[in-house]
Formats: C-alpha cells, structure tokens, sequence
C-alpha cells in the first residue's frame, strides 16, 4: 500500500480578523430587513443572509455593492484590454477607434466571442478529462473506476462506428475513449455526436459553414480571432462563435455527459432534498461544490467507506453527510439521489451553518474568496485541480490513477476537523424541501413507454403547449432565484413543461418545483399529464454539461417528426445567467435553432449592430434568435408567443 496522498496548504491561510468583520457588520435591523428580502427570493436563504450581514462575513452581495457604479462603456463591452497599445475605450464623439483601429461593433464583437469561447473550454475541457478517463480505464491505467452503465458503452460505441462484436468492455471503452479523445484535435472536420441533429438542422449549419469541426480547433480558432489584426467584421467574428459554441454542446459538453453516465450510471428518476437545511448538526458534514463528477463520485466511494464512518464516530459524530452544491452537486443529486445544499449563491451561505467540516472542490463557479469566507469558521477548503489551485486552501492533486486513495484522504481531513466545531456557532434553522430528479433523455423515454409518440401526440393535441430549457446561475443583478422560479412557474401555468439544468433547476427545488405535487400550479393540461405519469411539471435534467441532454431530446422529437430543431414549440431562458459557460450554452440552443431569452444583457449594448444581429440577423441564418427580457412575467410572454407561433407553422 503507497503513501496516502499529502495535502499542501497553497499560499497562506486567509484570517479575517474582527476588525474586517466589524467593518463590514450592519447594525440597523432595518437595513438588515431590506437588503435580505432585496437579496434573495428564496425563503430558506434568508436567516443565513441575515446573519452574515449581521456578524460582517462578506458575500457575494457585498462585493457586488462595493463595485457600484460600473464603468459605463465596459458594461456595454466598449472596453478593449487585449493588446499593449491599449486599453482602449470607446467614447463618442472623439474616442471612436482603439489604437489598432478597432471600432465599437468589432470591439463588441471581439468581447463577445472571447466568452463564448471561454465558456466552451470550460464544458469541453472538462469532457475531455472524462474522456480521458474512461481512455484510461480501458487501458488499464485507471483502476478506480468502473464502468456502470454497460449498455450505454456499447450503444454509444456504435454510435461511433465501432465494431463491438467480440470485444470486451474494457476494449470497447479504450476504443470509444479514444475515438472521442481525437475529436477534441479530428481531421475528419465532424463530430460524431453533432449528427444526432436532424438532417435539417445540419444543413443549416452546412450552409452556414458552422457545423463544428473539431472541439479544440473551434476555440482555438476564436482566440486566434481576437488576436489584434484578426477578427475584422463583427458578423463574421460571431458566426464562428456560433460554430464554437457548436463544438461545446454537441462535442465537449454531451461527450462529458454520455460518459459520465457511462461510469457513473444514467439518471432515473428518484427522491431526495434540497436547500441548506440538508446540513446535519450531528454528523461531519462535507461539501462537493464544482463540475466535475470524476471527484465528487469518488468522495462518495470514500464516505461511504466503513473505517471512515468508525472515524467519524470516534470523533462523536454519528456519521458522515455529503452535499452537493452548483453543478457537481446536480451530477450527485442525478445519479444517486444525494442532497443538495443549494445554487451558487448558496455557497458561502452554507459554511455559515457553522456545521461545514469542509467544502470540497474541483473546478468553474469557485468563488475564489471562499477560504475568506471559511476562516470564519472552522472550515477546511480543499481544492483538487491542478487547474484551480485556490489561495487560502489545502491541495490534494486529484488524479484519475489514484483517485479513490485521495478521496480517502480528503474525507479523513474532513472527518477529523469536526472536533474543532464551534458547538454554539451551529446554525441550521431551516427544513430540506423534497425534490424528485433524475430525468434523462432515457429516464424520459423510459417514462413515456419507450417512444416519443406519446409526448408528440400530447403536443400535437396542444395538452402540452411545448417545452423550454430554463438553464444558467445566479446573478447579483437579479434577486437571487426569482428569475427562475418566477419563470417557472408562469410557463407551467400556461401548460409549457419546463426542463432544467445547472443553478436554475436548484432554484425549481429550492422551491418546490421539483415535486410531483408542483402539478397543482400547471395548467390543466400539463397538470393531468404531471398527475397521469407521476412527475413534476418542471424536470430536472442535470448540470450545465447535462444541457447536451436537452439538445439531444430536441434532436429525438426533430427526427422523430423529420423537421429542425428550429421548427419544433421549443425555447431556452437563461434568466440569472453570469457565466461564459452560460454565453456558450445560449449561443448553442440558439445556433440548434432554438429561441433563447436572457434575463441579464450581455455586455453587448455598446454595438447597436451586434444587438440586431443577435436578436434579428440571426433568424435568416439559422432560424432562431436571442432576446433579453429582465422582468419574467414578460419573458413568459415571448416564450408562450414564440411556441404559439411555431404550433401554428407546424399545423397543430
Ligand atoms: Fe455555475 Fe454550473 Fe452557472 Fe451554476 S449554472 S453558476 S455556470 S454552477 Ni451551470
Ligand atoms: Fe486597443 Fe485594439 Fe489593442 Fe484592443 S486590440 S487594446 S482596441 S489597440
């Protein structure tokens, strides 16, 4: 038996001493009681937003308020930092050109397709790293993981054209690991999984020249764009965004969700609870926050290891409770029905619990200030990628070769923190809400008898109005969960089914849309069908790289009914939305010729060109469009009018 894996502590422990804390404490009960009903719309969150403000513990909220006002032209993406002429502004009437030359379409222009970019590496990095994974299971390298849904290896093995026939699993995984591993980098100027599409909908982007061509070379290709002296026309600058964001949703991101069910089981549904009530006073109580289910699954292994739960005993708890938090905590709930502590606003609210032995993380969505925040509290951060290694935390290097030793060591730290809990700092005072998850495009379908017929039919009828992925994060633009919640539930009041992913779906919990009972606030249609089948009205299909599940069960109706995805009573809203990830998602439910509305503007208002490409120019090319609507009521408005007009163009 090897050495277990050491930590290392990266920089040094942060100390919010009581003088940052008394600072920034509020004193007036009044203004506590306005900021914490202006900060979040979800109930629960409250008494843990109100104590932070009380005792001077910095959130979110706060940063947020100290940077007011912005910069009026980075806001409408008039800035430009990219080279060292610059920076460069643009101010009218005099300032009109950076140094290069560059004016304010293209500067726009530039910005955007730098987040579009960056938001697909983010997806597609991570499916690389599954990918390499079940590459390396095969070959034997990797021994920690196993394959748990052998079925779908073989079926997606065919999908790639690999003869499966005598093989065994190890060989087929090997095989379609690599297939997959040379996509990122393919000659072949396709990918295998973009041909889910409907023909229809490849032509589109065949016509348009954005079929993706490899998942690499697409984000490669945007950054050599933004490269001074590159990317000259805004349009022809976003039309490769659009090819980019292609190669994340049916490349990177569905390549990270097929695997990921491959090694860790496809979602069925099933039961389990959400919000920071999930928190358990009497147990250690361990956080997996961050995207990448290769930790979090394995942190599972580790806790659920007897010894560990002897340890935690020895040291007076009665066991050990994991979490999940954002999206890896999606991936958890998903799979095997771990509980949820909440959305990315909800994760410096969960070390106040006071209850938090350490907050485990990989990757995307880290608030780099969390280890602040946690020396507050006896909290250990710990981080895992080499990718993020975050100032103030205890690193383990994360490997896939000795993952489970890792997880091992990580869950012993936890463990062996929670003697150092401050007993009267202990603060739960909130209930778990139910939640039934697990919807993918095979528990669906599963769900449905096996065949798509049912829902088309229910649509065709008009019982279901249509459907719309509600996906994205939190955004302190936005109180916290009312874009979601609010949207949710005015579009199962009009019979649309919601399908969600990443923060939104959290917030569909949070609330209580996620349970059976939510048919009693659909409209009579979607009701009887919720009530018939046993579901929720809104259906929580995963993480952020799980939206590939959402493009994928629009490309089963498009093929099933031989027409576009654009032609389908689809939409998208992203109405909290702050990431680059989230730009990439919306750029590829759009570019897939689905309708998207945005509840937060990007920072594109500088360019009136780029805002009419978006939201007009788009739909000549590939039949689908954005539109920014802050207020959800009237977001549910376009939505509703949108699926109406495609039913009338469909016939039904
Ligand atoms: Fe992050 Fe994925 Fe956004 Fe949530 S929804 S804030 S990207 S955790 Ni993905
Ligand atoms: Fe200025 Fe052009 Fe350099 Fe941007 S690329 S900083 S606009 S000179």
């Amino acid at each position: 038996m090897s050495e277990a894996p050491k930590p290392v502590l990266i920089g040094e422990k942060p100390d919010v001493c009581e003088l940052d804390r008394a600072r920034l404490a509020l004193m007036n009960p009044q203004i506590i009681e306005q900021k914490r009903e202006e900060r979040t719309f979800e109930e629960t969150a409250k008494p843990f937003i109100e104590l932070t403000m009380r005792e001077g513990i910095e959130t979110v909220w706060d940063r947020f308020e100290m940077q007011q006002p912005p910069c009026k032209f980075c806001a409408q993406g008039l800035s430009c930092a990219r080279c060292a002429m610059g920076p460069c502004k643009i101010i009218p009437p005099n300032r009109i050109r950076g140094v290069c030359g560059a004016d304010g379409d293209l500067i726009v222009a530039r910005n955007l397709l730098d987040m579009i970019a960056t938001g697909a590496a983010a997806h597609s990095d991570h499916g690389r790293e599954i990918a390499l994974t079940l590459y390396g299971l095969g070959m034997g390298t990797v021994s920690d993981y196993v394959i748990s849904d052998p079925g779908k290896l073989r079926r997606l093995a065919a999908e790639y054209g690999i003869d499966t026939g005598k093989k065994d699993e190890k060989e087929v995984a090997a095989e379609l690991g690599r297939s997959m591993l040379e996509e990122f980098g393919t000659l072949t100027d396709s990918l295998r999984l973009a041909g889910r599409a409907p023909a229809a909908t490849r032509e589109v982007w065949k016509n348009l020249g954005i079929a993706p061509r490899g998942i690499d070379r697409e984000v490669v290709e945007a950054m050599h764009r933004v490269q001074m002296g590159v990317a000259a026309d805004p349009t022809n600058t976003l039309v490769h965004g659009l090819r980019t964001s292609l190669s994340d949703g049916w490349g990177g991101s569905m390549i990270a969700t097929e695997i990921s069910d491959v090694l860790f089981g496809t979602p069925k549904p099933n039961e389990s609870l959400v919000n920071v009530g999930v928190i358990k006073p009497a147990m250690v109580n361990i956080a997996l926050h961050g995207h990448n289910p290769l930790l979090s699954e394995m942190i599972v292994r580790a806790a659920a290891d007897p010894a560990m739960r002897a340890l935690a005993e020895k040291h007076g708890a009665t066991g050990i409770n994991l979490v999940g938090l954002c999206c890896t905590g999606n991936e958890l709930l998903m799979r095997k029905g771990i509980p949820n502590a909440g959305n990315h606003f909800n994760q410096e609210l969960v070390i106040t619990t006071g209850a938090l032995e350490a907050m485990v993380v990989d990757y995307q969505c880290i608030f780099p200030s969390l280890p602040r925040t946690a020396s507050c509290y006896h909290t250990h951060v710990i981080s895992t990628s080499p990718k993020s290694k975050i100032p103030g935390s205890t690193y383990f290097a994360f490997e896939p070769e000795t993952a489970y030793a890792t997880a091992k060591a990580i869950v012993r730290m936890a463990v062996e923190n929670f003697p150092n809990r401050k007993k009267d700092r202990v603060f739960v005072p909130v209930e778990p809400v139910k939640v039934m998850t697990g919807f993918s495009v095979e528990a669906i379908q599963g769900a449905l008898g096996g065949t798509w017929k049912p829902l088309i039919d229910l649509i065709a009828a008009g019982t279901i109005r249509g459907a719309v992925g509600i996906v994205g994060c939190n955004n302190p633009k936005v109180k916290h969960d009312f874009g979601h919640v609010t949207l949710s539930k005015e579009l199962i009041k009009r019979d649309i089914l919601c399908v969600e992913t990443g923060c939104a779906a959290i917030a569909s919990g949070k609330a209580g849309l996620l349970q059976p009972s939510a048919a009693s606030l659909a409209g009579p249609g979607l009701s009887g069908v919720c009530r018939s089948l046993g579901i929720p009205p809104v259906l929580h299909m995963g993480s952020c790289v799980d939206n590939a599940r959402i493009l994928h069960l629009a490309a089963e109706l498009g093929n099933a009914l031989n027409v576009g995805i654009h032609r389908l009573p689809l939409a998208g809203a992203a109405p909290e939305w702050y990431s680059q990830k989230a730009v990439s998602i919306g750029a590829y439910f759009v570019a897939s010729g689905v309708y998207t509305v945005l509840g937060v503007m990007p920072k594109i208002t500088g360019s009136p060109a780029v805002v009419s490409l978006l939201t007009e120019g788009l739909k000549g090319a590939v039949h689908a469009s954005f539109a920014v609507e802050p207020d959800p009521l009237k977001a549910a408005d376009l939505i509703a009018a949108h699926i109406e007009r495609k039913r009338t163009e469909l016939g039904i």
